[in-house]
């Protein structure tokens, strides 16, 4: 069977099936049957056509069979769906948050990450929240996808894994020019290893080894957060001004309405990522950059700094 790892996969599976037998059955037998007449009553063998007109136990034979078949389509269809649209008192509540073009999960207990782990056979609830345009959550492998609305309240989706192993997220709504980069993954895990890693008292603060390179941490940091769909390292103009090369730099932004000059400093960096519209860099739109205030730590802000340093050399 197609990879399948959620209690939802059973309904949707039979449902599909189901209709492509049909289609496979009569694509079999309309081509087989056109084939035939094509034989059968052509020109040499048939020289002599028949005017066929009215014939109610044909019509009606065509009615019904066709309203049975489709009614059979509704009941596994309808069957395969009603759960995905009642979730479960009880359960983990994650909240999804989507945005040009990255997710990234927070958890009851306030761990954000920007996988999305979860014990196996435990129902998850997930909100559903969309920071800018329309996005949606797909899961293939759940067989579930369910649109991420801006601005539309309690939104919210649920599942249960049932096998272990990583599948694949993806934005299933058109999101604009790194669209086809935004995907994450799905890790179920035993319980057990579940609870550990949520618990994980440590997984908050982030420990930086004597020898680490910082730059690289900070790059790291980058890539997680999907800064580089709209930042790019190599000049290049995105969504966003390049951060080769700009770091140190006099640079001109709009404050206010306000032209102005201003250093690419720390300070303006930190404020960038927590009030973008703030200052806007010339020939840029605003709006186009979310705060990531909520996501974002002063620590690896310092480590994001380190890596734009870097580029200069
Ligand atoms: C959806 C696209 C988008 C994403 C994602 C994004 N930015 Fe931006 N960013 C922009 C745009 C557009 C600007 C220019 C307008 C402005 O100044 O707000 C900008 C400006 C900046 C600036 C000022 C740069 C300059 O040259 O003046 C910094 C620094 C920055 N972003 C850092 C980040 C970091 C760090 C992340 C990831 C955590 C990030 N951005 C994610 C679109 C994005
Ligand atoms: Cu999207």
């Amino acid at each position: 069977m197609i990879l399948g790892a959620s209690t939802f996969v059973e309904g949707v599976d039979n449902a599909f099936i189901f209709i492509l037998a049909i289609a496979f059955f009569f694509l079999i037998t309309i081509t087989g049957t056109m084939i035939f007449f094509i034989w059968r009553y052509n020109k040499k063998r048939n020289p002599q056509p028949t005017q066929i007109k009215d014939s109610v136990s044909l019509e009606i034979t065509w009615t019904v069979i066709p309203l049975i078949l489709v009614l059979g389509m509704f009941y596994y269809g309808y069957v395969g769906w009603i759960p995905m649209k009642k979730p479960p008192e009880e359960g983990i509540v994650v909240t999804a948050n989507a945005r040009m073009w990255s997710f990234n999960f927070r958890y009851e207990n306030g761990r954000i990450s920007d996988k999305l782990y979860v014990p196996k056979d435990t129902a998850i609830i997930v909100n559903l929240n969309a920071l800018d345009v329309l996005h949606s959550f797909y899961i293939p492998a759940f067989r579930l996808k369910e649109d991420m609305v801006p601005g539309l309240a309690n939104n919210r989706t649920w599942f249960e894994a049932t096998k272990t192993g990583t599948y694949t997220i993806f934005c299933a709504e058109y999101c604009g020019l790194q669209h086809s980069y935004m995907i994450s993954e799905v890790v179920v895990m035993e319980p057990d290893d579940f609870w550990a890693w949520y618990d994980d008292p440590d997984a908050m603060v982030m420990e930086i080894p004597d020898d680490a390179n910082l730059a690289l941490l900070g790059r790291q940091i980058v890539e997680r957060n999907g800064c580089i769909a709209c930042h790019s390292l190599d000049g290049r103009t995105l969504v966003g001004p390049t951060f080769a090369g700009r770091f140190g730099e006099t640079i001109t932004v709009i404050t206010g309405g306000q032209q102005r000059e201003i250093v690419y400093d720390e300070e303006y960096v930190k404020r960038s990522i927590y009030d973008p519209d703030y200052d806007i860099t010339e020939g840029f739109r605003p709006g186009q950059m979310l705060s990531y205030q909520d996501e974002i730590t002063e620590d690896e802000i310092d480590l994001i700094i380190e890596f734009l340093k870097s580029l200069n050399e």
